[in-house]
């Protein structure tokens, strides 16, 4: 994480990252993910496992539990676009999924 990543993505950037989250796509102009999990409790301690991270990146996804769906969106509202930073929340969030065994 740097100041480079701090910074509006292109159209051709997102894309590019993209190739590297292959469960991801882009919906409305948000990373999008929607995992699921064996349990509710597992939901719910991925996101409480996430949060720590999310606090270290201090960078926030748009996100809501149902059961044992979690679904994500990730844009940097400051500047109002995807970011470099939505992108390495992306793979964090992803890691810890892989935990949890999240589908
Ligand atoms: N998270 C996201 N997703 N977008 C932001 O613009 C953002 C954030 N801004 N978390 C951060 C907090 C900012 O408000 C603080 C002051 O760093």
């Amino acid at each position: 994480m740097t100041d480079e990543d701090y910074r509006k993505y292109s159209t051709t950037e997102i894309t590019d990252g993209m190739k590297n989250l292959k469960a991801w796509k882009v919906v409305k102009g948000k990373l999008h993910r929607e995992l699921e999990f064996r349990t509710f409790d597992d939901a719910m301690a991925f996101m409480m496992r996430s949060s720590l991270e999310i606090t270290k990146l201090d960078h926030h996804p748009e996100w809501y539990n149902v059961y044992t769906w979690v679904k994500i969106n990730l844009v940097t509202h400051d500047l109002g676009g995807i970011s470099g930073y939505d992108f390495i929340l992306a793979k964090k969030l992803e890691e810890i999924a892989k935990i949890f065994k999240a589908k």
